[in-house]
């Protein structure tokens, strides 16, 4: 049976196939803290820690190399200077590649079952409010999901108040006390949204949009641990700003802002 059929079978039993193989690979039995690293995030990982195994996401069982340029599509365990064992996804499966909910979640679930206890995750996004320059680093404090799906199947009714950690985004805010937080929506992109679509998303009380997180975000909380969310604006949301989107934009501000991004997120990981 490959990989993905098991994925279809049963998401739990691929999820601690892939830890098993990730623990056995990476010689580290048990690891405290994941963090997916999405648009404008990817340098973080050198500066929490030494890496000590580098998987490529296509050997690890379920998982599926990234659709996108610029997302990269390694697994990474990282030992942190105080002792923390830190996994780095690096390919995160978009809901928008079709592949179904269920890959789109495995990373989070087969996080979980490595051991993690602390989920991170980081996107790219647009921005609705206009004080959010591209390369601005806004805490998620809840979010909305539009995709019309949900990781959790049949009758697993998950508690999602309190979702995006107030004591981590309280910790976050002790780094850099001018960090602002705001409601991120999920779409299913791929296509940007029309700007009466970024009205309709600031009507219902988002200020971020996406195409991830959100998905994520309860199968992290379905399998137990506690989550933090993070975007980096890379661009304003379609109609707030009279230019048009265009993702070499969203690269280019992703990269401006990386150092100052990555500094921010190693030193969040450090007080965990
Ligand atoms: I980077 O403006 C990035 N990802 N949905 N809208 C949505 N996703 C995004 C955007 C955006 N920018």
């Amino acid at each position: 049976m490959s990989t993905t059929d098991f994925l279809n079978t049963d998401p739990f039993a691929a999820a601690q196939a892939a830890a098993d193989y990730i623990a056995e690979e990476t010689g580290v039995d048990s690891h405290d803290v994941a963090l997916v690293l999405g648009s404008g995030w990817g340098e973080a990982a050198d500066l929490i820690g030494e890496t000590t195994a580098t998987l490529s996401a296509a050997e690890v069982p379920g998982f599926h190399a990234p659709a996108v340029e610029g997302h990269v599509g390694t697994i990474r365990s990282i030992l942190t200077k105080d002792g923390k064992r830190a996994l780095v996804l690096g390919a995160r499966t978009h809901y928008y590649e079709g592949k179904g909910v269920r890959a789109v979640v495995h990373g989070i679930r087969a996080a979980a079952a490595a051991g993690c206890k602390t989920l991170v995750l980081t996107n790219g996004c647009g921005g609705l409010n206009e004080a959010w320059t591209p390369g601005t680093p806004v805490l998620i404090s809840d979010h909305i999901n539009l995709t019309a799906a949900s990781p959790l199947e049949g009758a697993t009714f998950v508690d999602l108040t309190d979702l995006y950690s107030a004591r981590i985004r309280d910790l976050a805010r002790e780094v850099d006390p001018t960090l602002d937080q705001g409601v991120y929506a999920q779409f299913t992109g791929p296509h940007y949204e029309t700007p009466a679509e970024v009205q309709y998303a600031k009507r219902i009380g988002a200020e971020l949009v996406g195409m991830s997180t959100a998905l994520e975000a309860i199968a992290g909380r379905h399998a137990g641990m506690e989550v933090f969310g993070i975007s980096l604006v890379t661009n304003l949301a379609a109609g707030i700003s009279p230019q048009p989107l265009s993702h070499q934009e969203v690269i280019e501000s992703g990269q401006a802002a990386g150092p100052r991004i990555s500094r921010l997120l190693a030193d969040i990981i450090t007080k965990l």
